[in-house]
C-alpha cells in the first residue's frame, strides 16, 4: 500500500504487503528456505558487505519474516521491527543490546517469571545489575535511577497482578536522561496500547500470545528506531540467534488479520466475568484494571483502549482450595501462555512465577492463592458456568 495511512484494521490486513511484487498472490507467499541464491559471486560479496540489497540467509533476513516486521512496525507506530523465535529471545537481545558489565536496569516491581530468571543471570555472569521499581511517582523513580543505569524495562500491565504503570510519566523522566524505556506490550497488543507514542523507546512482544492468537506458534518481536533495530539485527539476533521461522512468520501475519476483533472480543468476555466475579461469595480478591475501584484504574483510562483480557483472583482459602478449584474445571483449561481461543487458567506461584524466590514473588504481590485467567473466544456464558460449578464443587 502506498504511502495512505491506513486505520489500525485496515493496517492490520495490509501494511507491509503488496501482492503485485508477489504474482498477484493475496496471502504473503511463505518463503520456507534457509538460503539464497546469489545471482554472481560479485553479488554475493556484495550482499554480505551490506552494499547491495537482497536475502542472504534465513537467520540474517527472510521475505515472509520481513512483511511481518513491516506490518508490526505499523501497528506500534515505529520505524522498524525484529521477528524472534521466542519472547524470551526477544527479551534477552534486547537487554544484552542495551547494558555491558557495570551497567545497572531500573525493572518495573513484576515481570514474567523468565524474564526475572534473565535479570538474575545478566547480574551473576555478567555483574550487570537490577532493581525493581513499583514506578509509582516521579520522584521515586528518579532516586532508583543511577549513573549507570542504561535502560527502564516495563511490563504493563504487570504478569500476573494486574498492576500498571504510567508509561508517559516514566518516558518523560527517562528521555530528560537519555535512558531508554522498554516496554513489554504483551498483555496488550498494539491493538490496546502504543507505548512508542507516549515517549517510550522499544516495544517487545511475546508474539506467542495475542499477536498469534491461535496457540500455535512461539514467537518474539521487537519494535523501535530504525537505527536500534539495524544494531540489534546486525549483532546479538545474528551472532546469537533466536530467529524467527518463516512459517511462524506466516502464521503470525495470518492470526494478525483478525487481533481487533479477537481483541474486541476478549475485552467483553473478561468485563462480563469480572461482573460475575465480583459480587462472588467464593472469590476474595479480584485484580482487573478494568475495575473502577482498582488502584490504576485511571492509568488504564489514560494509556489503554480497553483493559484487556486476563484478569487474576484468589479464592477464600489456601494453595490447596485454589488447586482443587482448577482441578473441577471442565472447559477452562489448566495451561500456561495467554491470549488464546480458548479460555487458560494457571497457578503463578507454582507455574510461570515458580522461579521467583516466594519472599520476592509475595513482593511482587503473587500468593499461593492466586489464580491468572485468560479469558478466550468462547460464549462468556460457558465460560462462567464452567467456574460457577467449580467454585460450587470446593
Ligand atoms: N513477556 C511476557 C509478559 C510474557 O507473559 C511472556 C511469556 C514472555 C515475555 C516470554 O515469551 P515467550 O518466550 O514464552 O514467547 N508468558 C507466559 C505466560 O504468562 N504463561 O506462559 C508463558
Amino acid at each position: 500500500m502506498e504511502e495512505k495511512q491506513y486505520r489500525f484494521e485496515t493496517e492490520a490486513i495490509h501494511a507491509g504487503y503488496q501482492s503485485e511484487e508477489h504474482q498477484g498472490s493475496l496471502v504473503p507467499p511463505l518463503y520456507q528456505t534457509s538460503t539464497f541464491s546469489f545471482p554472481s559471486a560479485e553479488q554475493g560479496e556484495n550482499r554480505f558487505a551490506g552494499l547491495e540489497a537482497g536475502y542472504v540467509y534465513t537467520r540474517l533476513g527472510n521475505p515472509t519474516v520481513k512483511i511481518l516486521e513491516e506490518r508490526m512496525a505499523a501497528l506500534e507506530k515505529g520505524e522498524a521491527a525484529l521477528a524472534f523465535s521466542s519472547g524470551m529471545a526477544a527479551v534477552s537481545a534486547v537487554l544484552m543490546s542495551l547494558t555491558k558489565t557495570g551497567d545497572h536496569i531500573l525493572c518495573s516491581k513484576g515481570v514474567y517469571g523468565c524474564t526475572f530468571g534473565l535479570l538474575q543471570l545478566l547480574k551473576k555472569k555478567y555483574e550487570i545489575d537490577h532493581d525493581f521499581s513499583l514506578m509509582k511517582d516521579t520522584q521515586a523513580i528518579e532516586e532508583q535511577i543511577r549513573p549507570n543505569t542504561t535502560c527502564i524495562y516495563i511490563e504493563t500491565p504487570i504478569n500476573p497482578t494486574m498492576q500498571l504503570v504510567d508509561l508517559e510519566m516514566v518516558a518523560q523522566i527517562a528521555n530528560e536522561k537519555g535512558i531508554p524505556v522498554v516496554v513489554d506490550n504483551t498483555f496488550c497488543s498494539p491493538y490496546l496500547q502504543t507505548p512508542l507514542t507516549l515517549g517510550c523507546e522499544v516495544v517487545i512482544h511475546s508474539a506467542t500470545k495475542y499477536i498469534c492468537g491461535h496457540g500455535d506458534v512461539i514467537a518474539g518481536l521487537v519494535i523501535g528506531k530504525k537505527e536500534f533495530i539495524h544494531n540489534v539485527s546486525r549483532t546479538t539476533q545474528k551472532d546469537i540467534g533466536g530467529t524467527m521461522s518463516p512459517f511462524d512468520a506466516w502464521l503470525l501475519l495470518r492470526g494478525l488479520k483478525t487481533l481487533p476483533i479477537r481483541m474486541d472480543r476478549h475485552c467483553e468476555n473478561t468485563e462480563k466475568l469480572f461482573e460475575f466475579l465480583k459480587n462472588h461469595p467464593k472469590i476474595e480478591q479480584i485484580y482487573f484494571p478494568g475495575d473502577p475501584s482498582h488502584p490504576d484504574y485511571f492509568i488504564m483510562k489514560k494509556q489503554m483502549m480497553q483493559p484487556s483480557g486476563l484478569l487474576s483472583f484468589t479464592i477464600k482459602g489456601t494453595k490447596k482450595t485454589a488447586q482443587m478449584f482448577m482441578n473441577q474445571l471442565k472447559l477452562i483449561k489448566l495451561a500456561v501462555s495467554l491470549g488464546d481461543a480458548e479460555t487458560l487458567i494457571q497457578h503463578p506461584a507454582s507455574m510461570t512465577h515458580a522461579v521467583i524466590p516466594k519472599q520476592e514473588r509475595e513482593k511482587m504481590g503473587i500468593d499461593d492463592s492466586l489464580l491468572r485467567l485468560s479469558v478466550g473466544l468462547e460464549a462468556w456464558e460457558d465460560i462462567a458456568e464452567d467456574l460457577e460449578q467449580a467454585l460450587h464443587n470446593i
